[in-house]
């Protein structure tokens, strides 16, 4: 039986734990099992391979004890000893040790509450029951944060969160003396959904320094890839980083090269071949005499070969390359000019916390003043309130509009004493299994503009959910479609559904459809952004946001739609007031 390293580590780890669980052994007896743990884990060869090879004393910090538990467990798959340490500590104890910020003495807390599985903790928490059972709510929070860690490690970070990770290596780099410039790159430059790893370029004529104090930053837990002019970490969160030092001199074609995408890479060297150049991070270099020419820019960078440079985000290798040739000769059409976050008027998918009575969905955390102040924050012309509308099965339909009449009266009431921007009174509606809309029509008649999304039913097949979106569109009340695909970024994939057909009858209808800016929706996604608007479809980008935070998540959704090609006229959220009052018929 083959035992990984990491397996190794953990037995070796869950041993040092129920020392300190049953209080036995002394400290050094547990640091030595933690160290050989981290040893193990740490090895570039598996210690197996080593074992069967006699030469179990190359790896350090295994004392002659451990060795011959180590021994033991790979002549007979466990260890006697290892059991009788164990024994009479439950088994979720050992599962909760993965979870980071739950010790040894924590675990077995969580167990003595009758605890049995992680699944179980989980539901504690979030019922509140753990905190009824005298946990704090700061520790039931981190418990929390380490689950969702857990659930995340291997899975591609979210846009947002990435970008916030690469902004905390930016700043730490920025700090050493041999930095001259730093970029983050790759998959977040060109703000692609989920983001894989991170990477970074430094512009610096000292590279062996660079790389040095780059593997010595603070949360690194693993070196595991080291040159002179790169190297890769892993942090303890779980997130691996890249990085790539060049030369000043040289440093348009590595910002160039490594923000890739890999696509786009291919086909420029192709490109580059045929005209007698050979591409690489290090610089152009011309195949006929083996000089290097140097690029400190990318505009010199791409200049070079005879072409515009086309924007990070759209660099996938769909006919950028083409556009960006043609710009350079004068020729149409260029490359788009992509709509940008500056251009934004208002946003109009935000969740209130205005009363309301067994909402069909969680409203906001803030009122329709706060947010209507920080519109104002961001420079907006409008802002529009889209509140999720009252249960359809808990409101019999003269309370929905009596709650929608009340609600209107107090929005224009806000609009009278606030004179500096446009306050819009929409709700979000729920497309419902068969359709129709989820309030009656008669209460629609109030709002300013109405946008419907689908809440339920997701997995619903492909004619279901297209007929379903083409109901709405074909609603005469409807002004957006809300979030189209529904997917939730690593829990949910897009539904199915016949995108041309949606496309052409949002078009004809004049309907909009949203980008939404929440980081784990994105949605439209890019690919379909570029499809709904050769299709002619006009689109909005909103946050959604449920707390006025999450209204600064605007660039995220902007910049999917940069990602699909989309210019100002695209969006309408970027129009002038009179343009867009148009459009809705204000
Ligand atoms: P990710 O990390 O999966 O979200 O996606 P990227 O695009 O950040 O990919 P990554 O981290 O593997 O590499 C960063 C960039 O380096 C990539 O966008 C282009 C460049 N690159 C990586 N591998 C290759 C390759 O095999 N050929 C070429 N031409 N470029 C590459
Ligand atoms: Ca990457
Ligand atoms: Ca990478």
């Amino acid at each position: 039986m083959e035992i990984s390293n990491s397996r190794i580590a953990k037995i070796l780890r869950d041993v040092a734990a129920s020392y300190i669980i049953k209080n036995i052994g002394n400290i050094f007896q547990v640091r030595a099992y933690e160290n050989a743990a981290d040893s193990v884990e740490h090895s570039t060869t598996e210690v197996q391979d080593l074992w069967e090879e006699g030469r179990l004393e190359e790896i350090p910090a295994l004392g002659e004890k451990i060795r011959s538990y180590l021994d033991e467990l790979f002549k007979t798959g466990k260890v006697s000893h290892f059991a009788e340490i164990k024994k009479d500590i439950p088994e979720v104890v050992f599962e909760l040790l993965d979870i980071p910020g739950i010790g040894p003495k924590l675990a077995q807390k969580i167990a003595d509450l009758g605890i049995k599985s992680i699944e179980d903790l989980e539901i504690q928490i979030k019922t509140g029951s753990l905190v009824q059972k005298g946990f704090s709510a700061k520790l039931a929070q981190n418990i929390m944060e380490g689950l969702r860690e857990v659930k995340n490690r291997g899975k591609r970070m979210l846009l947002p969160y990435a970008f916030v990770q690469a902004e905390k290596v930016v700043a730490y780099l920025k700090q050493s003396q041999d930095v001259i410039d730093v970029h983050p790159l790759g998959s977040l430059r060109r703000m692609v959904a989920t983001v894989g790893d991170l990477d970074f370029s430094v512009s610096s004529n000292n590279n062996e320094k660079v790389v040095d104090y780059f593997c010595k930053m603070p949360g690194v837990s693993r070196v595991l890839d080291k040159g002179s002019y790169k190297a890769t970490v892993a942090l303890k969160s779980g997130i691996q980083l890249d990085l790539l030092v060049g030369e000043p001199n040289s440093y348009g074609a590595l910002l160039q090269h490594f923000t890739g995408s890999k696509s786009h890479n291919i086909k420029l060297r192709e490109l580059a071949n045929q005209m007698g150049y050979s591409l690489s991070e290090y610089g152009v270099k011309r195949v006929e005499d083996g000089k290097i020419i140097q690029t400190k820019t990318e505009d010199e960078f791409y200049k070079l070969l005879g072409m515009r440079t086309p924007l990070p985000e759209i660099r996938e290798d769909t006919g950028e390359i083409e556009a960006a040739l043609r710009q350079a000769q004068g020729k149409l059409p260029g490359l788009p000019k992509l709509v940008e976050s500056k251009n934004i008027k208002g946003d109009l998918h935000l969740h209130s916390n205005f009363p309301i009575k067994s909402p069909s969905h969680g409203p906001g955390g803030d009122t329709i003043e706060d947010i209507v102040k920080k519109a104002r924050a961001l420079n907006y012309e409008f802002v529009g309130i889209a509140d999720h509308s009252p249960g359809f099965s808990t409101n019999s339909p003269q309370e929905i509009i009596k709650w929608v009449k009340e609600r209107t009266n107090f929005i224009r009431e806000l609009q009278k004493r606030t004179k500096s921007i446009r306050i819009l009174n929409g709700l979000e509606i729920d497309i419902l299994g068969n359709g129709s809309l989820s309030i009656p029509d008669e209460a629609l008649v109030y709002l300013d503009y109405c946008i419907a999304g689908i809440h339920s039913g997701h997995r619903g097949t492909k004619e279901i959910i297209t007929k379903r979106l083409l109901n709405a569109l074909n609603n005469p009340y409807v002004d957006i479609v809300s979030h189209p695909t529904n997917r939730l970024l690593n829990e949910r994939d897009s539904s199915d559904a016949d995108w041309p057909q949606i496309f052409q009858a949002a078009a004809k209808n004049n309907k909009l459809l949203e980008i939404n800016a929440f980081p784990n929706r994105l949605d439209l996604r890019d690919d379909l952004v570029r499809l709904a608007l050769k299709s002619g479809v006009k689109l909005v980008v909103n946050t959604d946001a449920h707390q006025i935070e999450q209204m600064g998540n605007m660039l995220f959704g902007v910049a999917q739609a940069r990602r699909g090609w989309a210019t100002a006229k695209d969006i309408v959220n970027t129009w002038d007031w009179k343009n867009f009052a148009k459009w809705f018929n204000m």
